[in-house]
């Protein structure tokens, strides 16, 4: 039985208990048996995500992902919420959590910086499952390095013309509308880019590659030619899209430390179900304070993560304001944490660790790219020391 002590910290009041025990009794029943989908192919692993998405969709779990205006189970973003969503959905299945992540990363730039019409029109949809968000803002030029895109919108009539390459966008080729940054102006680095909401089918947009990683998630390169955008599908103004990034990013990172969290209380679970049945020289390996020790260490790193992926999101909620600092600590010392216990419970389940199948085998592979997505390891720690040394 997993730890849920947490629940009482004051970070959270009766309304994030309710959500956690009914979403941790529904996952279990409805989530868990999907672990072992098919997932060998694009198709199946689209059609295994697909089912995800309708599933979180029709139980109501994706309204807490977008705004009560629009559909959503909240009057706002509440960002606990967000982060217990993804540590419960990712202790049964790293897809599900994506799934809901990607609604929530996919659509927060509409919802922080979107017009009326664009928010009517995009995120009721959300909400129930029926559409499929994206972020889409690296290129195979510019990761880490966001205000080097290259990527072009140029103003014609009443809308901008897109040109350039989009790459390892998740949800590419499952979604069906795509937030996208561009350079719109001559202003250099992060000056010149804006967000734009794109229609998947836009005739010129194309999904070019689709990428297979070693956990497998829908994700992939788009291409835009002459892709034609209303000018009315701008998020905020132009020249405003490293902000509208940084602003949603922000947010969104807490939750990354919320699945890494997760994945990592799934492997201590695994590796203390291993430690009391496994016997060697004689005894349970639990027995053994070397096991002990390993244990320990785990559920240590569980409880600091658990402190700052919520103190983050305590303070986005309660506070109102800039989280730049608390969400990246949340974000790097949860991913790099979540994969030290991870990489432990596979040492305690020794040989089987590895094998194909095995849960603490998938949670190896699940847990790798949190340390690079929505920033790297690397980025956060210059985040938080640009963040300590301007106070
Ligand atoms: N919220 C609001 N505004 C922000 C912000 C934030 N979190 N972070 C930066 N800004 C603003 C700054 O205030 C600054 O504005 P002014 O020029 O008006 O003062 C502007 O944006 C530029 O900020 P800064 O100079 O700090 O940006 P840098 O170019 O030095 O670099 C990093 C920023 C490297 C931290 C940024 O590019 C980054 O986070 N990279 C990682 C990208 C990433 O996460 N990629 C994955 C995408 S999703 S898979």
């Amino acid at each position: 039985m997993s730890d849920s002590t947490y629940l009482t910290w004051p970070f959270f009041d009766d309304t994030h208990r309710k959500f956690a025990e009914e979403l941790t009794a529904w996952a279990k029943e409805e989530i868990a048996p999907l672990e072992k989908d098919d997932h060998s192919t694009l198709e199946a692993l689209d059609k295994s995500f697909k089912h995800l998405i309708k599933k979180l969709g029709e139980s109501g779990w994706l309204k807490y992902t977008i705004p009560k205006t629009y559909g959503g189970a909240l009057e706002t973003f509440d960002v606990r919420h967000m982060a217990l969503a993804r540590s419960i959905l990712a202790y049964h299945s790293g897809l599900a959590d994506f799934g809901f992540a990607m609604q929530g990363l996919g659509s927060g730039s509409i919802t922080l910086f979107g017009s009326d019409d664009l928010k009517k029109q995009y995120l009721p949809d959300v909400g129930t499952g029926k559409r499929t968000a994206a972020f889409a803002i690296s290129e195979p030029e510019s990761g880490s390095d966001v205000a080097s895109m290259t990527t072009t919108a140029t103003l014609d009539g009443n809308h901008y013309v897109l040109n350039g390459v989009k790459t390892w966008i998740s949800n590419a080729g499952i979604a069906d509308q795509y937030v996208l940054f561009a350079r719109t102006g001559d202003a250099p680095g992060s000056k010149g880019l804006s967000a734009f909401v794109i229609e998947a089918d836009n005739p010129g947009l194309k999904v070019s590659e689709r990428i297979n990683v070693i956990a497998p998630h829908p994700l992939g390169t788009l291409t835009l030619t002459d892709c034609r955008v209303p000018t009315s599908n701008m998020l905020g103004h132009s020249g405003d899209g490293f902000k509208v990034a940084m602003t949603t990013l922000d947010i969104f990172r807490t939750t990354v430390g919320g699945a890494a969290l997760g994945f990592a209380r799934r492997a201590m679970d695994e590796a203390i179900d291993r430690a009391q049945s496994r016997v060697a020289f004689g005894k349970k390996i639990g027995d053994f304070q070397i096991i002990q020790t390993k244990i320990g260490e785990m559920a240590l790193k569980i409880d600091a993560s658990a402190l700052l992926v919520f103190r983050s999101a305590w303070v986005k909620d309660t506070q109102g304001i800039r989280v730049t600092r608390e969400s990246s600590m949340a974000k790097l010392y949860s991913t790099e944490s979540a994969q030290e216990v991870i990489d432990e419970a596979v040492q305690i389940f020794g040989g089987m660790g590895v094998v194909s199948g095995v849960t603490v085998e998938r949670l190896y592979r699940e847990i790798r790219a949190l340390r690079i997505y929505e920033g790297t390891s690397e980025i956060q720690k210059l985040v938080i020391a640009a963040q300590t040394m301007a106070k």
